[in-house]
């Protein structure tokens, strides 16, 4: 993380503290317009550990459910508000020729990162359609179909969805053969047990060198910290 970045975060953090939404928004929006911060830099390293702190003040009690909602809230209108950034970028890499649909399981709320990471998607040339939180199983299946998507990503930061999301999947597969079938978040993060290596998707690994190439065409920032992008899957 650069120094522009890490000053961002600071920013940003403190306004969504004071519930001072314009002040927020104003700052991330900026950074990137005006290529001062990468729309995966501040995915990454702005709005993602800004959210976890939130998450952690919610856990120890010392923020109410109603002052999370209100800074996820903010944090989907910044995610929005770059949305023409995302598509500078995918207008400046190679076309993946592949499309993925993004959608949370039933009961599954959390889609703030979902959605962040169907940005990354068509920053590496990829079609990305995201439906969003709680979707039922049947739309899925036919938006699947309707679209002709290559993949569907699946997103589940609550472990009790865990088991629910695993009928989901095998669903899905039956369903729509030759359609990978992904699934990803925090509910994953800590173990994979009863998950197979290809359904816990490494997007890292997936979207290799041309993620990274958007991240240098928005700002310079990717190599920042010296390391190589990461090595394409093929
Ligand atoms: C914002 C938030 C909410 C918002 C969600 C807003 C939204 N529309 O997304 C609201 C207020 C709705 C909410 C509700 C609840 N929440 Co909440 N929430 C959070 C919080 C603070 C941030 C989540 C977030 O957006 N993080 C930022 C994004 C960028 O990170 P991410 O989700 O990890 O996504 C990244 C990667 O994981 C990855 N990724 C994500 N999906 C996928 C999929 C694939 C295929 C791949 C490859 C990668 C990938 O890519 C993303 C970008 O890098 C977390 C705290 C935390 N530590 O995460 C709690 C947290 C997730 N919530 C939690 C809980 C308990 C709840 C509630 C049950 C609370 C309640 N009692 O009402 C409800 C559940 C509602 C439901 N039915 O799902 C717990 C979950 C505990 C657990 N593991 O089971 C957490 C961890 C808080 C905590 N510390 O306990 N929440």
């Amino acid at each position: 993380m650069n120094e522009e970045t890490a000053r961002l975060r600071g920013v940003v953090a403190a306004a969504l503290a004071a519930h001072d939404k314009p002040s927020a928004v104003r700052a991330a929006v900026e950074a990137v317009s005006q290529g001062r911060v990468s729309v995966p830099g501040l995915y990454r390293d702005v709005l993602a550990p800004v959210l976890d702190e939130v998450g952690a003040e919610w856990q120890a009690g010392s923020r109410r459910v109603w002052d999370e909602h209100l800074a996820s809230a903010a944090v989907r209108t910044i995610v929005e508000l770059v949305y023409p950034a995302v598509l500078k970028v995918k207008a400046a890499v190679a076309p993946a020729g592949k499309s993925v649909l993004l959608a949370c399981p039933p009961q599954e709320a959390h889609d703030l990162g979902l959605r962040m990471l169907a940005d990354r998607f068509e920053m590496a040339g990829w079609t990305a359609y995201f439906l969003g939180a709680d979707t039922p199983p049947e739309e899925l299946a036919d938006a699947a179909r309707a679209l002709g998507v290559d993949a569907v990503a699946l997103s589940s930061s609550t472990h009790f969805h865990r088991v629910g999301l695993r009928h989901l999947v095998d669903g899905l597969r039956r369903e729509l053969p030759g359609v990978s079938v992904w699934v990803g978040g925090p509910a994953f993060a800590r173990e994979r047990g009863g998950w197979s290596d290809e359904e816990v998707l490494d997007v890292e690994r997936l979207l290799g060198e041309t993620a990274a190439v958007g991240e240098r065409a928005t700002d310079g920032e990717a190599g920042d910290d010296g390391t190589a992008p990461p090595e394409a899957s093929g």
